[in-house]
């Protein structure tokens, strides 16, 4: 059964092509910074977004039906997968993405959903064998039942913590039997609404437990995948506890999980961070902690999650630069966690958006490897720095330099007589000439 019928294999016709079913920049086998485009950008599909997601929200109902021909919900799930490898093939896309409550719906108890998910990932296990596609990750949605509305390894109530733990073994046990190269943790509702009923300690004491956990049980049963933190400030509760990189490294280095878990850095939480995706991944890379990314991007004019389609290039490039500079994926990639916007209903939508994606990101790596070899930038940045190479500057990074000799340098200095300029707009331009 082929489930888009109207549309064809997407092939890269270059620039000048006005095929909408094309790629104009993303040419999967051309070589850019020493790899194929292929295996620079790792592309994934979600499948909560392009294969479950049907376009509703709090005001309104779904726009667009994601029940590919059938009306049983096992049914439905059968034929999502079907219609999930057609969607990867036409796209050429290698890597997808799942939560276990994507794949298969929640049964009537614990049991019979893990069941479900046993059913399910056979069929998804002979889909990958055919076509040679790869899961990225695999995760547990421990956030959409209403267990879960005090948070899941965060709860209140050691019930919930104990279910939560079980449909993350089971996630896992999937995701290692699927050959996953990654496992993520997103917090879903672990967070507060407020601190007068909450025991903010307790709760990240045993989400660290439920992590330790987690890791443990999976590299016993053979898991050799990453281990990812997806950080994000707010939405759905008021305050996350995985706010941004930077918090979630203090919470790894306190409860030493610092060796086990990357991170997952998603475009749209970065923004809501009040940082730039750059940053983000910038903190992840300097932190010898930058696993995979979630490609997409918010609103400038919207304070939420909106999970839109990549199409900024100015960020597309600065978020490829950093993947260069931090040596490319090893075991992460580039998921597209995002949805076309509710009125863009069509199947036909969906192949657009992901072509603009692909290509927005295609033309972010071509950018950000012309960054690279232009040089401008990295050498601007080394020069700022240059006094750190020799003299008092030297003394300072190698640890030698005592107060005291810094006191008699700046003594005998009287004041600091040169200051240069940063620069900022001169680089910004550099930037635009390197892009256009
Ligand atoms: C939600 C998150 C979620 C994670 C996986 O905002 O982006 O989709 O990526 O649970
Ligand atoms: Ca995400
Ligand atoms: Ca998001």
């Amino acid at each position: 059964m082929e489930y888009f019928k109207n549309i064809g294999k997407i092939k890269y016709e270059g620039k000048q092509s006005d095929n909408p079913f094309a790629f104009k920049f993303y040419n999967p086998d051309e070589v850019v910074a020493g790899k194929t485009m292929r295996e620079q950008l790792k592309f994934a599909m979600s499948y909560w977004h392009t294969m479950c997601a049907e376009g509703s929200d709090m005001f309104g109902v779904g726009t667009m039906s994601k029940n590919y021909g059938a009306t049983n919900e096992m049914d439905i799930a059968k034929n999502k997968a079907h219609a999930a490898f057609e969607l990867m093939d036409k796209l050429d896309i290698d890597y997808y993405c799942f939560h276990d409550r994507d794949i298969a719906p929640e049964g009537a108890s614990l049991a019979e959903s893990n069941a479900r998910l046993d059913e399910i990932t056979a069929i998804l296990k002979g889909l990958m064998k055919q076509s040679g596609k790869k899961l990225l990750w695999g995760t547990a949605n421990c956030f959409g039942n209403k267990r879960y509305m005090h948070g899941a390894g965060t709860a209140p109530n050691a019930d919930v913590f104990a279910f939560a733990a079980a449909q993350i073994k089971k996630a896992v046990e999937i995701t290692t039997e699927l050959g996953g190269d990654g496992y993520v943790f997103w917090g879903g509702r672990e967070g507060y609404e407020t601190l007068l009923n909450t025991n903010m300690a307790l709760e990240q004491d045993n989400m660290a437990r439920l992590m330790r956990m987690t890791v443990d049980y999976a590299r016993s049963i053979g898991f050799t995948g990453d281990f990812y933190i997806e950080p994000k400030p707010k939405e759905p509760t008021k305050h996350q506890y995985d706010f941004d990189t930077a918090t979630v490294l203090a919470f790894l280095r306190k409860y030493d999980l610092n060796k086990d878990f990357k991170m997952n850095i998603e475009a749209n939480h970065a923004t809501l961070a009040m940082h730039t995706f750059q940053h983000e991944l910038r903190v992840a890379r300097d932190n010898g902690v930058f696993g995979s990314i979630d490609a997409n991007q918010g609103d400038m004019c919207l304070g939420w999650d909106t999970d839109q389609f990549p199409t900024n290039v100015y960020d597309t490039a600065l978020c490829m630069y950093e993947v260069l500079k931090a040596g490319g994926f090893t075991k992460g990639g580039l998921n597209f966690d995002a949805k076309t916007r509710r009125g863009s209903n069509t199947s036909e939508d969906i192949f657009l958006a992901y072509i603009a994606g692909m290509d927005a990101f295609a033309l972010g790596l071509r950018i950000a490897d012309k960054m690279i070899t232009d040089g401008r930038i990295d050498k601007f940045v080394a020069e700022r720095y240059a006094s750190y190479q020799s003299g008092i500057g030297k003394k300072i990074v190698d640890g030698t330099a005592t107060m005291t000799e810094l006191e008699a340098y700046a003594l005998n200095m009287g004041d600091v007589t040169t200051n240069i300029s940063g620069k900022q707009e001169y680089l910004e331009s550099v930037l635009n000439s390197i892009m256009f």
